[in-house]
């Protein structure tokens, strides 16, 4: 490995994979096409998938770049049926009041095409759910330590931690109850680890069905200036 000191500290050579311009076409284009066929699932499956699978997916998310390379996520994996059922009286509880009272009209009526309500029976079908924490301080060498853009560094890990779902054929649902201070309850975390995301994963239900939607086209969101 090639190394040079930088500023005292120790670097080493990176060497990225090149494709010539023919093999880049296709590879982006089939990645493209690939997560062109992710769409979210609100109905699981409750069929068992090994837990090496679901630790190496969020190995994945682990490689997202971060402020300062702090790393400043958790990933909680739980399949314990108790912390599940839990976790969705928990989320149905919030999202009671908030369909019924904290929603605006406006709100209700966007998320009409999308077919949901306040029950997720999802958080109990899936087999695992991912409780993202994001770390607003870390502690290193026991000392509290500063940490960067924490909401840009989670939300891209949290990006990362999706594609890897979809790669390996399984299905999740960004689910976000409000407020989901109960999560830290549940899962015992520290105080400085604050609930981010709550993704059920599992196969999709065998019949289940999604939004008939579109999305924007390249036109609509790519503005060129060349
Ligand atoms: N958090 C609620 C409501 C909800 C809000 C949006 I914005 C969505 O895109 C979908 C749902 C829920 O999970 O049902």
């Amino acid at each position: 490995m090639e190394k040079k000191n930088i500023g005292g500290f120790s670097h080493i050579r990176y060497r990225s994979e090149q494709l010539n311009e023919q093999e880049m076409e296709k590879v982006s284009h089939e990645f493209f096409q690939k997560m062109n066929t992710r769409r979210t699932v609100r109905e699981f499956d409750t069929k068992p998938i090994p837990e090496q699978i679901l630790e190496t997916i969020i190995k994945s998310a682990g490689t997202a770049p971060s402020g300062a390379h702090k790393q400043p996520w958790t990933f909680c994996l739980v399949s314990d049926p108790i912390l599940k059922k839990q976790i969705r009286e928990g989320a149905e509880e919030e999202e009671k009041i908030s369909y019924s009272a904290r929603m605006s009209e406006e709100w209700k009526n966007d998320l009409k095409p999308l077919a949901t309500d306040w029950q997720k029976p999802f958080l109990e079908d899936a087999p695992y759910l991912i409780v993202v924490f994001k770390q607003v301080y870390g502690w290193e060498q026991g000392q509290k330590a500063q940490h960067y853009y924490v909401n840009e560094s989670v939300g891209i890990a949290c990006g990362m931690l999706i594609t890897a779902i979809h790669l390996a054929g399984l299905a999740t649902v960004t689910h976000t109850p409000s407020p989901m201070n109960f999560l830290g309850k549940i899962l015992n975390r520290p105080e400085n680890e604050r609930p981010y995301l709550l993704l059920p994963v599992g196969y999709p239900k065998e019949e289940t069905y999604v939004p008939d939607i579109t999305r924007k086209s390249i036109d609509e969101i790519l503005v060129r200036y060349s």
